[in-house]
């Protein structure tokens, strides 16, 4: 039965403390309005980012019954949301739960967590990585760092990036399947140390750029954020540009929130003190049409 509200299947591990994937996703898109239905693929004591000797339970086995009480059920989505999965052998499954939708086709958005900072994360391998070139061939919007998508087109991380050259990786990823590629964490070309945020819609063939104003802090789980509210703010019907805008300011403002504290960073961002300005009506952003 389709649901009242929009609703998400949530495709991500939990990591019971740290604000990361699960811990992230569901209270911004409950806060967004959005119903989400955890499907968890591993079980972690913390996320991998700054912690050591973490418990990780790989929920391979049970990824498959769930979804097959679900479809027992006749579940019915809005929305196809995944992160962070714990074995390549996921990708499988997940791509056919994904098929497997009987009415209209849920909007499919993949967020290929690999790793960050030119590197894996410590639970993913080059196996994880060629499987998630295949398995991004299943969705409409792609939300890859810098990191991630050198490593989805099989190209060396350097910070030294151009314009033209990030316009060609955004069309060369959406040419993988996707039509819309959102890059995060690019290194901008104009102004020192900013990052920026660019995106590719090839059904209108438009780049958009957004500027993330420098802060010299590196919080895990920002990525995970960042998509959610972008999977949230397209559910809610805005158009990709003002989606990443919204993004951009919130993990903007959550970052300032916590800076001004002194507390371990691999607790992630302070987000319970800015998830009411999810509900904010949305003002004037600063994306840029990029020619
Ligand atoms: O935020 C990405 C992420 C998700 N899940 C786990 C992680 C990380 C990043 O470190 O460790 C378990």
């Amino acid at each position: 039965m389709k649901s009242l509200v929009n609703r998400v299947a949530a495709i991500h591990d939990l990591s019971c403390f740290g604000r990361t994937s699960l811990a992230v996703v569901i209270p911004i898109l409950s806060t967004m309005g959005v119903q989400v239905c955890s499907l968890p693929t591993a079980l972690l004591s913390t996320h991998t980012g700054g912690f050591k000797d973490y418990h990780f339970v790989d929920l391979t086995e049970h990824l498959k019954a769930t979804i097959k009480h679900w479809q027992k059920l006749g579940l019915e989505f809005d929305c196809y949301y995944s992160g962070f999965l714990g074995s390549p052998q996921q990708v499988d499954i997940i791509s056919e739960f994904m098929d497997s939708y009987t009415g209209e086709k849920p909007l499919t958005v993949i967020d290929p967590v690999l790793g960050d900072d030119g590197k894996l994360y410590k639970t993913m391998d080059e196996n994880m990585v060629i499987k998630m070139r295949k398995f991004i061939s299943k969705a409409n919007i792609i939300t890859p760092n810098f990191t991630e998508a050198a490593y989805l087109l099989n190209e060396k991380f350097s910070a030294d990036t151009s314009v033209k050259k990030i316009k060609e990786w955004l069309v060369r990823l959406s040419e993988m399947g996707p039509e819309t590629v959102i890059i995060t964490s690019v290194p901008d070309c104009k102004v020192a140390k900013n990052t920026c945020v660019m995106a590719y819609d090839r059904l209108t063939g438009r780049f958009w750029k957004v500027s993330c104003v420098y802060i010299p802090a590196f919080y895990p789980g920002t990525g995970d954020t960042f998509t959610s509210v972008v999977v949230g703010s397209i559910l809610q019907g805005d158009s990709l540009p003002i989606a990443i805008d919204r993004a951009v300011q919130f993990i903007t403002t959550a970052i300032r929130a916590s800076y001004g504290y002194d507390y371990p960073r691999r607790e992630g961002i302070l987000l319970e003190r800015v998830l009411s300005s999810l509900n904010m009506p949305v003002v004037a952003g600063s994306y840029e049409l990029i020619e």
